[in-house]
């Protein structure tokens, strides 16, 4: 094995549903970059912030960890194929893992509101794709519908092994940090994430492998903020489109880890969020999707309304690539890209406008 990743089913096997009969499967998942932050960290005068990179996952975002073992659990019961809803993230995975294994993947978007990448890795991957005219509410309920009907494993975090092997991210973090940290700011969209983390959490801490728990931060976008509302959101509406949800399936496990944490579930608006993603890729050097932001905006905010964060001990969750969704980048960053013709004249005049400090020597 030396040198080969093992991924979440082999590396956490003792704390997840996998036996004897269970394939284990793996693309590479889990063991992603905890990173310290260099910029937001002074800005907010927390010494000890750190970024989880979920978007260095095998598909470029988070679901892979709970993808590997709802598949392996979906072979080794011998079904015939697997189905999901999603916003695009669970469908790159589960085309991926699909693939891997050889079983075909269903996958239901909203039509018109899947970014362009996450849609290019479900059709790489060969999965049938049906875009519904409508939101993704709406597909989780026809994709639960399908499932009752036909032989196929649904693998939306409602299937309760993505939850499970979702919690290895958290695993992870204590493993890396030696205990919790004292905040875990996250995005809530489905809200499947901010329950497996907190699961991991709690099972870490009675396994005695941490001392604390930390308190879940977590952050929806103002225009499909359910859980924040207290009721569902018919048509729910945000810039960040993975969590463009307005019925979230695990809304009770959310509010659980909320409630037992001592922590909170906020909104941020959509500017909230922009600033967030482009500080993370200006001043950080992190690309990460527009959802992932929210968290960072979160924090930001709860920084701005006077939270004290000297001596605190925070972690981000970035949940996804931002070469998810190029499109976004270009349409929501200003910076000039300037036609220059190819010779050192030209090159040159345009450098003048923009290097200081004039030529060497
Ligand atoms: C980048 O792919 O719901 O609260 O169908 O893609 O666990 O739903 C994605 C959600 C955050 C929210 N960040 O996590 C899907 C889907 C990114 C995401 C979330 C999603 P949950």
């Amino acid at each position: 094995m030396g040198g080969m990743s093992q991924g979440v089913l082999r590396k956490y096997r003792e704390y997840l549903p996998v036996g004897d009969g269970t394939p284990m499967i793996t693309l590479g998942e889990g063991d992603t970059p905890l990173v310290r932050s260099n910029k937001l960290s002074q800005e907010l005068g927390c010494s000890e912030l750190y970024f989880k990179l979920e978007g260095c996952n095998p598909t470029g975002s988070f679901k892979d960890r709970g993808m590997v073992l709802a598949v392996a659990k979906a072979l080794e019961e011998g079904s015939q194929g697997i189905i999901c809803a999603s916003t695009g993230n669970t469908s790159a995975s589960a085309a991926a893992y699909g693939a891997r294994v050889e079983i075909p993947a269903t996958v239901l978007v909203p039509q018109g509101d899947v970014a362009i990448g996450k849609l290019a890795q479900a059709r790489a991957h060969g999965a049938r794709i049906l875009a519904i005219n409508g939101n993704f509410d709406q597909a989780l309920s026809l994709a639960r519908a399908v499932a009752e009907m036909y032989p196929l494993t649904l693998v939306n975090s409602v299937n309760p092994n993505r939850l499970e092997g979702q919690k290895t991210a958290a695993f992870e973090i204590v493993d890396e940090l030696g205990d919790a940290p004292d905040l875990l700011c996250i995005p809530v969209g489905n809200a499947g994430n901010i329950t497996s983390y907190w699961r991991g959490f709690v099972e870490y801490h009675a396994a005695e492998r941490a001392k604390t728990l930390p308190k879940m931060m977590g952050f929806q976008a103002q225009g499909a903020a359910p859980i924040v509302l207290g009721q569902p959101v018919p048509d729910p509406t945000t810039v960040a489109s993975a969590i463009r949800i307005g019925n979230p399936a695990s809304w009770e496990g959310a509010t659980k880890a909320r409630d037992e944490s001592g922590g909170i579930i906020d909104t941020v608006s959509d500017d909230e969020i922009l600033d967030a993603y482009r500080l993370m890729a200006a001043g950080e050097g992190i690309f990460c999707e527009p959802a992932s932001a929210a968290g960072v905006a979160g924090l930001i905010k709860l920084h701005r309304n006077g939270l004290e964060l000297e001596g605190q001990s925070v972690v981000c969750i970035i949940t996804g690539s931002g070469l998810k969704d190029p499109e976004f980048a270009v349409k929501f960053i200003k910076s000039e890209v300037r036609e220059v013709s190819p010779n050192l004249e030209a090159v040159e005049a345009a450098l003048l406008m923009s290097v200081s400090g004039g030529r060497k020597g």
